[in-house]
């Protein structure tokens, strides 16, 4: 599988605070469109996820609000799509879980390793009291979380060989979100962590700066990275979702009435995009393993269990996140 052309294109930072301004300055002059970030790609579940909601917002606002989704991080990474949001220049912006850590600690609960043990028990947890304590901590951040999405099992894939017991991991650079949690989980099974932005992933793989990440079936295709690193190895560590984010400035300018249809429709768009997300892990998964994408079983899986508890001493530290994690786990 040899590496194609057209590698994801890597934004300053500086670049997208100045796009976000300007788009929002064009934007704003127009309708009551709701602008919107996603790092993925027109396609990608979370994209279409929050497509679905903006067209359920105008249908209930009468085309007052509406969403206008910038896509394939055209208005930058993750961690620049965060900053801008959070003063305000964007109004929402769907990210992964782990980039809030930095800013929330109790953000870090769903990405403690091998915490989730299903889809239904996450589901259940995110769904219920849980998972909205979590989203109501960032509201202090200004920012207001309005629901989870999905983001399935992650696990390792690399360049080098199949991971079966911690022991293979020994020596291996992995690429990690911008996370101390998972810095933490990544080193304390053997390999060497290096954090890293999503589109900066598959050059530093081809360039051989990395020997491997962990994402799931949809990410790991969309962005390519099985042409560079074919082992893919089912340690399914963690279960972190997305979450989708309004700007509390925003939220703010709204009437009770269209805060209540905003969170109504992202309710309503959660069950549209886990559907659209199960398809899209096994289509993904079909496919690479179709063009020679080598998946293997972890041997060992208590091996990795129980080099976690430093990760979870680390990580769960004050009475509320003992809660919280004591509260996820009755729901398994
Ligand atoms: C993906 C997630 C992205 C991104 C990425 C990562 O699964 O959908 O939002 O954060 O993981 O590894 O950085």
């Amino acid at each position: 599988m040899r590496p194609k052309a057209g590698v994801p294109h890597v934004m300053t930072r500086r670049m997208a605070v100045v796009s976000a301004f300007a788009l929002a300055a064009c934007e704003r002059s127009g309708p009551r469109m709701l602008l919107s970030s996603d790092t993925h790609p027109v396609g990608y579940p979370t994209v279409e996820a929050v497509t679905e909601m903006g067209r359920l917002l105008e249908e209930r606002t009468s085309g007052r609000l509406g969403i206008r989704t910038y896509a394939g991080g055209q208005l930058g990474a993750e961690r620049d799509t965060l900053e801008i949001i959070t003063f305000g220049g964007l109004d929402m912006n769907r990210v992964f879980l782990s980039p809030l850590n930095a800013i929330e600690p109790d953000t870090a609960i769903p990405s403690l390793p091998f915490l989730f043990q299903s889809k239904d028990h996450m589901r259940r947890a995110l769904d219920g009291a849980p998972g909205r304590a979590i989203l109501d901590s960032l509201e202090k951040h200004d920012l207001i979380g309005l629901c989870y999405y999905d983001s399935g099992e992650r696990c390792f894939y690399n360049t080098r060989r199949p991971i079966y017991t911690p022991a293979d991991m020994k020596g291996l650079k992995i690429r990690t979100p911008n996370s101390d949690i998972s810095v933490a989980m990544i080193n304390a099974m053997g390999a060497n962590a290096t954090p890293m932005d999503l589109g900066e992933v598959y050059q530093s793989l081809v360039q051989g700066v990395i020997d491997g990440a962990e994402n799931n079936w949809p990410s790991y295709e969309s962005g390519r990275h099985f042409e560079a690193a074919p082992y893919y190895s089912l340690t399914n560590h963690v279960m972190t979702p997305e979450v989708l984010l309004m700007s509390k400035a925003r939220w703010d300018k709204l009437s009770d009435a269209d805060r209540e249809a905003v969170m109504a429709c992202a309710s309503e768009s959660v069950p549209f995009m886990r559907k659209l997300w199960d398809t899209r892990v096994e289509g993904a998964r079909q496919r690479l393993l179709a063009d020679g994408v080598m998946e293997n079983d972890v041997t060992d899986r208590a091996a990795f269990v129980a080099l976690m508890k430093p990760v979870y001493d680390q990580f769960v530290t004050t009475p509320a996140q003992k809660r919280l994690v004591a509260e996820i786990e009755a729901l398994a």
